[in-house]
């Protein structure tokens, strides 16, 4: 039993950070072409080419600035 779970605990956790990489790839990925202008931030404009982001623009906007920046495009996990 003790084996085991000497075992088994260090692939659980590459096989969960390889999952995380690639999801956190993936979303900035779509970040980035959705910024058109490579400010780095996604304005309510460039939102549009993003069908479910532009409908949840302004929750999105966490803090309301107008743009939507990496981190949080990224905590409402958006990305598909
Ligand atoms: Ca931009
Ligand atoms: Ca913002």
């Amino acid at each position: 039993m003790k084996l085991t779970k000497t075992v088994l605990f260090p692939v659980a956790s590459t096989v969960l950070a390889l999952g995380i990489a690639s999801f956190s790839m993936a979303n900035e990925d779509t970040f980035t072409s959705l910024d058109t202008n490579e400010d780095g931030v996604i304005s309510k404009e460039e939102a549009q080419a993003h069908s479910t982001l532009a409908s949840m623009f302004d929750d999105v906007d966490a803090n309301g600035d107008g743009v939507i920046t990496y981190d949080e495009f990224s905590t409402a996990g958006l990305g598909e």
